[in-house]
């Protein structure tokens, strides 16, 4: 297979480990934990891994002996950049504890772990996966691990390798069912360990003991690359508004991280846009103002940052969406009967079944945009946000407001605007050094979790905004980050999504910049991912982690 230069260099990079994973190591223990909320439900549904200690791995002289085993690895879920060198710590820590050591791959996801789809991961073959980016060592899948006859399945596959501990790499969603299956498993005494580890360009798993999950960093600045560019044409040409979408199914971390690198003149915040109970209407006036007191200016032109959950915290669309989701939901009667009227006719047929309020927000929405909401639906019956084109959506009514602002009296400018979106760009991104880092960690630090017996842990590793060598390596407990939320109309253990915190450092300084950032150009252009040149241009750290630890 031939391989690039740039791949060749970077195949020769040896990524940095915190100091206490370097040697042998010894856990030190802290007290016991509690769940994020909902204590007395997370404890009664896990009562073999509720309350474990949150641990540290420190240096030591003795070296363990440890028996041989085998360990799975699971990559779960949408792809993140680093996740190969989380493999190849895990293989490479898993060696440093006993050379015999064996770990096997379950291909396309979880749904491998239950099919046993599975192949030994060998000396040779990560070795073509360092430092590279993708999940295609294995591959991945979005298959959710939730029932007992799944769980079973996995067990039987296991014993059949002798697999003693599996590695399960995911978000928030995968980690839940990484923590219900460990709880399972510890309560049958299967002798399978469960550990997870944190993974989502979204940044939406973190915590107080998780500070990143790993690929937001690379993605945040492949994305910021690409604004950048975007940004130095847009002042070059002076002629056009980009509206450009980011990833992020639900939390906007990705946005306020590029915009903190950036500087563009509008960027949008889904969490904010939900606290101010802001209408679709809002957003777009909101948008236009900032349009026309550029163009007074004579800058008729700028950047714009929009969510790519946006569109479900704004709180008329979620009910219309939740009532869609509801009246299209698959087997239902309306559903049958939706997908027999005419396309032409599909709108008035679905306003015609909304509630009179949803019915009106359903009509005044750009007839693709409603026809997408209609069409866009998920295994579970949901709207697939990344498929609603919200950018397009934006600058259509932009364009209509600002029309009747011009009849008005009120705009004198002109409006030109191109759209994009940004997700699956980055996501598969050869790793930055601080991922290739902080992956590699991740790994390696969940092989020593594995060896020293533990289950129902999340491999962390914290103090990032230091040197690599004083990273702080160990595991905290998944239930300590579960609390209760409904899922389908039923009361479920989850782990707690981190959405953009308003008063956190991070939004705080956005919001202090943004009304200059508005009106001035005071565009940054980040440029590419450096890996070798001066260390505040290889190895900085995200905005929103330099900020909150600042
Ligand atoms: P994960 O939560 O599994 O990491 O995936 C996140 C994500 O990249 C979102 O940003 C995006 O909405 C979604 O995946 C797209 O999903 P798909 O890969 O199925 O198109």
């Amino acid at each position: 297979m031939a391989i690039s230069a740039l791949q060749q260099e970077r195949a020769k990079y040896q990524p940095k480990l915190p100091k206490a994973l370097k040697g042998n190591i010894i856990v030190f223990e802290g007290k016991a934990t509690e769940s994020v909320a909902d204590q007395k439900d997370i404890k009664k549904l896990f009562p073999n891994t509720y309350g474990l200690p949150v641990i540290e791995f420190v240096p030591t002289d003795e070296k363990q002996e440890l028996p041989v085993m085998n360990v799975g690895v699971i990559l779960s879920g949408g792809q993140a950049p680093g996740g190969h060198n989380v493999i190849s710590g895990l293989f490479d820590g898993l060696k440093s504890l006993n050379p015999s050591n064996k770990l096997y791959g379950f291909k396309g996801g979880p749904g491998g772990f239950v099919d046993n789809n599975v192949m030994e991961l060998t000396s040779e073959i990560v070795a073509g996966y360092r430092n590279t980016g993708g999940f295609d060592i294995i591959g991945s899948g979005r298959t959710k691990l939730e029932e007992t006859k799944q769980f079973d399945k996995g067990l039987e596959n296991c014993k059949a390798l002798d697999i003693k501990a599996v590695v399960i790499i995911g978000g928030d969603d995968s980690n839940t069912n990484a923590c219900v299956l460990a709880e399972y498993y510890a309560q049958i005494e299967a002798g399978v360990q469960i550990i997870g580890c944190p993974k989502t360009i979204d940044g939406d798993l973190k915590n107080e003991m998780i500070e990143a999950s790993f690929g937001f960093d690379t993605a945040c600045k492949v994305y910021s690359e690409l604004i950048g560019n975007i940004m130095r044409d847009a002042n070059s040409a002076k002629k056009y508004w980009h509206f450009i979408k980011l990833m992020g199914r639900s939390a906007s971390h990705i946005g306020l991280e590029c915009a903190l690198q950036t500087h563009p003149n509008i960027c949008l915040i889904s969490e904010e846009v939900a606290a101010k109970k802001q209408t679709l209407s809002n957003v777009v006036d909101s948008i236009a103002d900032i349009i026309s007191v550029r163009a007074e200016k004579g800058e008729s032109f700028g950047v714009a940052l929009i969510p790519e959950g946006l569109i479900e915290f704004i709180p008329e669309m979620k009910d219309l969406i939740s009532e869609l989701n509801d009246l299209l939901a698959e087997g239902t009667a309306t559903a049958q009967a939706f997908s027999h009227v005419k396309k032409s006719h599909r709108v008035d047929w679905t306003a015609e079944k909304l509630s009179p309020k949803s019915s009106v927000v359903f009509r005044s929405l750009p007839e693709g945009i409603a026809n997408q909401l209609t069409l866009d639906r998920d295994p579970h019956g949901n709207v697939q946000v990344s498929k609603i084109e919200t950018e397009k959506l934006l600058i259509e009514m932009v364009e209509a407001e600002l029309a009747e602002r011009k009849l008005e009296g009120k705009f004198k400018g002109k409006f030109g605007a191109q759209n994009h979106f940004f997700g699956y760009e980055g996501r598969c991104a050869a790793p930055s050094n601080f991922d290739a880092d902080y992956c590699y960690s991740l790994g390696y630090n969940a092989a020593a979790l594995i060896g020293n017996g533990k289950t129902g842990y999340m491999s962390s590793i914290r103090n990032t905004t230091a040197p690599a060598e004083s990273w702080i390596a160990g595991g905290v407990p998944i239930t300590m980050m579960m609390n209760m939320e409904r899922r389908h109309g039923h009361m479920k253990p989850v782990i707690q999504k981190a959405l953009v915190e308003l008063d956190g450092k991070p939004f705080s300084y956005f919001a202090s910049q943004r009304n200059e950032w508005a009106v001035k150009t005071d565009f940054v252009y980040p440029g590419p991912i450096q890996y070798f040149g001066p260390a505040r241009v290889c190895d900085r750290v995200t905005e929103t982690l330099r900020l909150e630890n600042a």
